[in-house]
């Protein structure tokens, strides 16, 4: 690792207390790593350049834990924050490490666990105020089920618009300056999980009372999982104005959700996502959502968490050098990129105009047009040859 540890808010850079701090416990083998206490976290994420942390309820304060124990955490989780200059950007519940919400959260069929869920959210809602979080992650990871005659989908989530209708009221009602954002995931721990994938969890969107305080937290493997496209994903996400926060991480192929370093998975998705990102205008937290593999020491653990924001850094570099190489424009432009911004109507074209327009369709010679070759595959070379760092 040569990156020089380097504090520069303007990065956005935030990890979960999860992340660096797993346990990396799997369904096959025990713990290999020693807790880390949350204190602790956010001073070496700040030393290695973080802008902040996020982080569930169950993080901070154990589940259980009295009140007074309770605000013992946050205390000294404040401190730390103080002392560091850290932010908490978002927050978010776990609704899925008990036992409790084996058949999920806002949408188990048992009635008294849902009423449990909303309380448990609504209490960290407030903790999330009071640190200033701008952003409250849903990842309905228990929403779901193994066996199709285990739950009835359209029933479920009728309750899901529920939850999230009665916590969007909750926020409005004190004046909480909170966004949600939904994380959609195809399965795992479920079988099946509701609001799978990007595209999934934008219709459900729509359907909520306060659809304009609900958006997305895409993570990249998750999408991977499901064999999807992440950068689409985003992009349209961003199309719909919808991508509130966002989930980076590496993943290579299906398979189970690996977690690993951003970068480390589909390094040519992670280049183009970047790009998107850069110039799209996001400006929320590049949050990472990582875990550190199994075989890492505590040592590779700050290592590997540094890792993703120096692959971030590198990929932004290239991107940007990319965008700026005249060969790169002028391919872009043989490749008419730019015409595709161009309406294909005219202004104030009618659809009588289009109709007597004989070239757009009795003269129009589609045989000849078909003879044009587009050039996309000389402009993804040079994307790659400015990613290998050869240009
Ligand atoms: C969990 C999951 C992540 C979610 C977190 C938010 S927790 O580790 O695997 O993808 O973002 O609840
Ligand atoms: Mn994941
Ligand atoms: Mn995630």
């Amino acid at each position: 690792m040569t990156s020089q540890p380097q504090r520069s808010p303007v990065d956005k850079f935030t990890f979960g207390l999860w992340t660096v701090g797993w346990q990396a416990r799997d369904p096959f083998g025990d713990a290999t790593r020693a807790p880390i206490d949350p204190v602790e976290i956010v001073t070496r994420l700040a030393e290695l350049g973080a802008y902040g942390v996020t982080f569930h309820d169950d993080d901070l304060i154990p589940f259980g834990s009295d009140d007074k124990a309770r605000a013992g955490h946050i205390a000294r989780f404040k401190q730390a924050l103080e002392r560091t200059g850290m932010k908490v950007p978002m927050a978010t519940t776990n609704l899925f490490t008990h036992p409790v919400f084996k058949d999920g959260a806002f949408t188990s069929n048992d009635r008294e666990v849902r009423r449990f869920a909303l309380r448990k959210v609504m209490r960290n809602l407030d903790l999330a105020a009071e640190l200033g979080a701008q952003t409250y992650v849903f990842w309905g990871g228990r929403e779901g089920s193994e066996y199709d005659v285990a739950k009835d989908v359209r029933v479920a989530l009728d309750r899901f618009r529920e939850g999230l209708d009665t916590l969007t009221n909750y926020c409005r009602e004190r004046s909480y300056k909170i966004r949600f954002a939904l994380e959609p995931k195809p399965n795992e721990p479920r079988g099946d999980i509701l609001l799978p994938t990007i595209g999934h969890a934008l219709a459900f969107i729509d359907t909520l009372e306060h659809s304009e305080m609900v958006g997305l937290n895409p993570e990249v493997g998750h999408e991977q999982m499901a064999g999807l496209n992440f950068v689409h994903g985003i992009a349209q996400a961003l199309w719909h104005g919808k991508l509130f926060h966002i989930d980076l991480n590496g993943q290579r192929g299906i398979k189970y959700d690996q977690d690993l370093v951003f970068g480390h998975g589909d390094l040519a998705s992670a280049f183009f996502l970047v790009d998107l990102l850069e110039t799209s205008g996001y400006d929320g937290p590049r949050h990472f959502d990582y875990k550190p593999s199994r075989t890492e020491d505590l040592a590779g653990v700050w290592a590997s968490a540094a890792a993703n924001m120096r692959m971030y850094r590198l990929l932004r570099d290239r991107a940007a050098k990319f965008r700026q190489d005249p060969e790169v424009q002028a391919a872009m432009k043989d490749s008419k990129l730019a015409e595709l911004g161009q309406p294909t109507l005219g202004k104030g074209e009618s659809l009588a105009d289009l109709l007597r327009d004989k070239s757009a369709y009795e003269t129009f010679d589609a045989d000849k047009v078909a003879q044009r070759g587009c050039g996309f595959v000389r402009l993804n070379q040079l994307a790659m040859e400015h990613l290998l760092g050869a240009r």
